[in-house]
C-alpha cells in the first residue's frame, strides 16, 4: 500500500513560494560568494545544494502538489537551483586557481638553504669492495662477465672437470635446487664459486679473452667468524696464444698492488683445482707488518697472526680438458684463471675479523667506510 498523502495536499506549499524559492537561492547565491576556500565551499554546497538544503527539500515537496501546479513549481525550483549549481563550480574554479597559485608561490624551492645536513645513503662496503677490486682487472683492459647465481650443475662442476662423484662436490657442500631429474643433463644447484662464468664466457665469448667475474655465491657452510652461507667472489680468467704462469704472476702482482699497496710480494704454493692444472694458492706479504712480526724483536701482528704472509686467492692454468670442453684448442691456447673471496678482501683490507659485520647491515660498521658513492 502506498504511503498517506501529505497532510497539506491539496493546498499549495508555503516552501514552493517564488518568495520562498528567491529568498533561498539568494541565501545560497551570498554564501557562494562569500566562501574564501575550497574547504568554505564544501560547507556552503552541503548547506544550500545538499540533500537537506531549503532547496531541495522545496523539491521534494513539488509532487505533492496539485498537477496544475507542479509545472510552474518545477521550473521555478529547477531554475533556483540551476543557479546555485552554476555559481558553486564558478566559485569552485576561482578557489581552486587561487589554491594552485598559492602552493606555487608558498612552495617554492629555495636553493639557497643549506643541503648537506641529511646524511646521504652510501653503497654496502662489500659493493664497494668489489666495485674496486673489479676497477682493477678492468683497468688491466678486462672485461666484466656475469652468470646466474641459480646454476646448472654442468657449469659449476662438470664442465669444470669435476667428477660426478668427486669428492670436491661434497667438499663445496652444495645446495641443491633441483637433482638431476630437473633436465637430461644437468641438476639445477646454487652456484657454489664464480668459476661457472669462466665456462659461459669461452662457450660464447671470441678469443683473445680477458674476463672478470664477481658475484654472489652459496654454500651450506655455517655461519661463523670467516665463513656465511653467502657470500662473494671475483674470478678472472685468460684465454690466449702462448700465456704461461709467468702472464698468471704478473696479473697477480699487478692486482695484488693495486690493492693493497706497492711492493708486496706474492708467494705460490702448489695446490689443488679440478679444473685448473698446475694449481696454486696465493699469498701476499702481510701490507701491515711487511713481514716485520717475524723478524726476532718485531711487534706481533694482528693481521697476518704474526706469520708474515697472508693467503688471498686460488689460481691456476686453465685444464686443458676444460679448454676442451668448451671447443678450445688446447694446443694452440692456454689460460689462466684466479679466484678469490671479496668479504676476505674486505677483512685483510680493512682490518675486520667477524664476516659477520658485513652481512648484519649495522650502519655502525658501514660509517667506518665514509660516504663514498
Ligand atoms: C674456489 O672457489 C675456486 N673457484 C677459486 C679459483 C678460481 C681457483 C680460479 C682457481 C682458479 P675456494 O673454495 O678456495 O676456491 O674459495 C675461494 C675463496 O672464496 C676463499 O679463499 C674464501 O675467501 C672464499 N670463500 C669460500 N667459502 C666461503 C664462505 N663460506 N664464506 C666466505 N667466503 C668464502
Amino acid at each position: 500500500m502506498s504511503a498517506p498523502n501529505k497532510q497539506y495536499d491539496p493546498v499549495e506549499v508555503a516552501a514552493l513560494s517564488a518568495e520562498a524559492v528567491a529568498a533561498a537561492r539568494d541565501e545560497a547565491l551570498a554564501a557562494i560568494a562569500a566562501a574564501r576556500s575550497l574547504d568554505d565551499l564544501k560547507a556552503v554546497r552541503v548547506a544550500h545544494a545538499g540533500d537537506r538544503s531549503a532547496l531541495a527539500l522545496a523539491n521534494a515537496e513539488i509532487g505533492a502538489l496539485p498537477p496544475q501546479a507542479r509545472a510552474e513549481a518545477g521550473k521555478r525550483v529547477g531554475a533556483a537551483r540551476r543557479d546555485v549549481a552554476q555559481a558553486l563550480s564558478q566559485r569552485q574554479e576561482v578557489l581552486e586557481s587561487e589554491r594552485d597559485r598559492r602552493v606555487l608561490e608558498e612552495e617554492r624551492v629555495d636553493v639557497t638553504l643549506p643541503w648537506d645536513r641529511a646524511p646521504r645513503g652510501a653503497e654496502h662496503p662489500v659493493t664497494m669492495t668489489s666495485q674496486r677490486l673489479t676497477d682493477v682487472f678492468v683497468a688491466m683492459g678486462y672485461e666484466v662477465a656475469e652468470g646466474p647465481e641459480v646454476e646448472a650443475e654442468w657449469y659449476n662442476f662438470d664442465a669444470l672437470n669435476f667428477p660426478p662423484d668427486h669428492p670436491a662436490r661434497e667438499m663445496q657442500d652444495t645446495f641443491f635446487v633441483a637433482g638431476p631429474e630437473a633436465s637430461a643433463r644437468s641438476g639445477i644447484v646454487l652456484r657454489t664459486h664464480t668459476s661457472p662464468v669462466q665456462i659461459r664466457a669461452m662457450l660464447t665469448r671470441p678469443l683473445p679473452l680477458y674476463v672478470v667475474s664477481p658475484g654472489k655465491c652459496f654454500r651450506s657452510d655455517a655461519l661463523d667468524a670467516t665463513h656465511s652461507p653467502v657470500f662473494h667472489q671475483i674470478e678472472c680468467l685468460a684465454v690466449d696464444e702462448g700465456l704461461t704462469m709467468a702472464d698468471l704472476r704478473g696479473a697477480i702482482n699487478a692486482f695484488v698492488e693495486a690493492m693493497f699497496g706497492e711492493g708486496l710480494r706474492t708467494r705460490l704454493r702448489p695446490d689443488f683445482f679440478p679444473f685448473t692444472e698446475p694449481s696454486a694458492d696465493v699469498s701476499m706479504e702481510c701490507h701491515v707488518c711487511r713481514g716485520a712480526s717475524t723478524r726476532p724483536g718485531g711487534a706481533p701482528c694482528r693481521v697476518c697472526r704474526s706469520q708474515g704472509w697472508i693467503e688471498i686467492a686460488g689460481c691456476g692454468m686453465v685444464n686443458p680438458k676444460v679448454l676442451v670442453a668448451c671447443g678450445i684448442d688446447p694446443d694452440r691456447y692456454s689460460g689462466f684463471a684466479f679466484g678469490l673471496g671479496i668479504e676476505r678482501s674486505l677483512m685483510i683490507r680493512h682490518g675486520v675479523t667477524d664476516i659477520r659485520d658485513t652481512l648484519e647491515g649495522d650502519v655502525r660498521f658501514s660509517r667506518a667506510f665514509g660516504m663514498e658513492i
